[in-house]
């Protein structure tokens, strides 16, 4: 029998912690929807989350989960899937967590094209710890770190994945469900480093304190959101780095006349 999303939700844990109008709930309905299209083996599958209030997703699932350190999602799922390429690794981070203090995780994770679905929530600012600036907030806006207006630029992360090498780059809001889905499906199914990048809202601090409305105003502005380019940016098939890191095992293994993967199961 087939999965649906309910099989990878971890119920007991409910009540989840996140605010009214947050959208992170929606980004988890899709990445357990798209579990389920694939019918990932939960017990073949694992969530590593770094810190923040995207960063307790993993508590949500049924799946591994590793909870992480804030910036350290991407080390940890580097490990993970070198050690164990037959398994699904994805990652889960605030624009904080991978952009910001794991920002240099982020681009080499990207360069070595390493098999790990990040799914990137950029909600703007750092939403756990008050809403201070990260490295996604646009130039001139409030926050609690930047209360006349915030002096630098942002980074565009899919274009920083693009260029550091990425295999797969995408980018939904929590508006468009279906679109969000479909991209997540997609990231999980290819081959290499994937990231779909997710807007959403965070209502508390970045629309609280740059007048945004509530939660209905800042879901209607995202949704018509000008300019916003959304759906599959890159798709390139560049070997990855555990389809390349096999075959300088295998060379090793004729070199050195050992037969025996010693680390096989
Ligand atoms: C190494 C480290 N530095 C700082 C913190 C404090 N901290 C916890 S959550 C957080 C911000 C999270 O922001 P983001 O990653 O954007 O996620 P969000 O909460 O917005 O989903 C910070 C700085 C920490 N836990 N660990
Ligand atoms: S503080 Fe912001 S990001 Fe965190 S749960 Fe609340 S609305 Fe969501």
């Amino acid at each position: 029998m087939s999965r649906t999303y309910l099989d990878y939700l971890n119920e007991k844990a409910m009540p989840h912690m996140w605010c009214p109008g947050c959208g992170n709930g929606n980004i988890l309905k899709a990445l357990l929807a798209a579990f389920a299209a694939l019918d990932l083996d939960p017990r073949k599958t694992v969530v590593v989350t770094g810190i923040g209030c995207w960063g307790k997703a993993d508590d949500y699932v049924t799946t591994n989960a590793v909870h992480g350190t804030h910036g350290r999602a991407l080390a940890l799922a580097t490990g993970i899937k070198a050690y164990r390429p037959d398994l699904t690794v994805v990652a889960l981070m605030g624009d904080g967590d991978c952009a910001t203090i794991g920002g240099n995780h982020f681009i080499h994770a990207a360069r070595r094209n390493v098999g790990i679905t990040a799914v990137v929530a950029n909600n703007h600012n750092y939403g756990m710890t008050g809403g201070q600036f990260s490295a996604t907030t646009p130039a001139g806006s409030r926050t609690s770190t930047s209360p006349y207006g915030h002096a630098e630029e942002a980074f565009d992360l899919c274009e920083l994945a693009r260029a550091a090498g990425a295999n797969y780059v995408a980018r939904t809001t929590v508006c468009h469900y279906r679109q969000m889905e479909k991209l997540i499906t997609e990231a999980l199914a290819g081959e290499g480093f994937s990231l779909v990048e997710v807007m959403t809202p965070c209502p508390t601090y970045f629309g609280r304190l740059n007048r945004r409305g509530g939660p209905p105003e800042m879901w209607r502005s995202l949704k018509e959101e000008p300019g916003l380019r959304t759906g599959c940016l890159v798709k390139a098939s560049r070997p990855s780095f555990e389809a390349r890191y096999a075959e300088i095992q295998k060379a090793a293994r004729a070199l050195t006349g050992e037969e025996r993967d010693p680390d096989a199961r």
